[in-house]
């Protein structure tokens, strides 16, 4: 596999939805005093990680870019569980990708714990000679879901994904916890925008 030509329109996806989703967070912070956009990062699948998923799901390597669907991933993080729904209704609108599969791992979390609300696109990328689609994943989630998954994520790479039942009950434990810490925090989220507001003004 030449990795690096093929990976190079998942790159320039992955750049170009950053600074369109950064520049979408500036018109929100212009156009009202809440930008539902904490901050937007965005990363190509290490080599090592997409022939694991490969590996593991029986992938044949001629079927990569078919079957993985998130070589080029983009995660948007908010501030509060409604900003999740405003960032996907936004999105929706949208004509520079085209959205072919939602999950909505809110409403349904995963066995895990895991929260996060999932939108697969295929993204035109303007090459040379051609317009290539590819495939991308926009991972939306609030600021406690993502600490969720950050620390799941290390514990399974810590462990190679046998993580031990008490950890495993552990992590279910607090996935709990930071979904009700989202949901305390949505319950006074006027106040929470007011303070914010008001310490913006000094
Ligand atoms: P990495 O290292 O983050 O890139 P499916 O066939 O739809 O069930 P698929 O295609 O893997 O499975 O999609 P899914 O389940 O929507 O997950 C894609 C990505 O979501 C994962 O990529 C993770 O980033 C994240 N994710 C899904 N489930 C979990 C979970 O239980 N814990 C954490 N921390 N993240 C999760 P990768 O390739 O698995 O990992």
């Amino acid at each position: 596999m030449n990795w690096e030509p093929m990976l190079a329109p998942y790159k320039q996806a992955v750049e170009e939805l950053k600074v369109k989703l950064k520049g979408t967070r500036t018109q929100f912070e212009h156009q009202s005093s809440h930008s539902p956009i904490e901050f937007v990062t965005g990363r190509v699948k290490p080599i090592p990680s997409i022939l694991e998923k490969a590996k593991t799901r029986n992938i044949p390597l001629d079927n990569i870019e078919k079957e993985i669907y998130d070589i080029a991933g983009i995660r948007v993080v908010c501030q509060f569980v409604d900003d999740i729904y405003t960032i996907v209704k936004m999105l929706r609108g949208r004509n520079d990708f085209t959205i072919v599969e939602e999950k909505d791992y809110i409403t349904r979390k995963k066995e895990s714990g895991y929260r996060s609300y999932h939108l697969i696109i295929e993204y035109p990328v303007e090459m040379i000679q051609e317009k290539k689609l590819v495939l991308a994943e926009i991972q939306i989630r609030t600021l406690a879901m993502n600490f969720w998954a950050t620390n799941e994520h290390s514990l399974n790479y810590k462990y190679a994904g046998e993580i031990p039942v008490e950890v495993k009950e552990r992590l279910q434990r607090a996935a709990e916890a930071a979904f009700k810490l989202d949901e305390e925090m949505s319950k006074i989220k006027h106040e929470i925008q007011e303070a914010q507001r008001a310490f913006r003004r000094k």
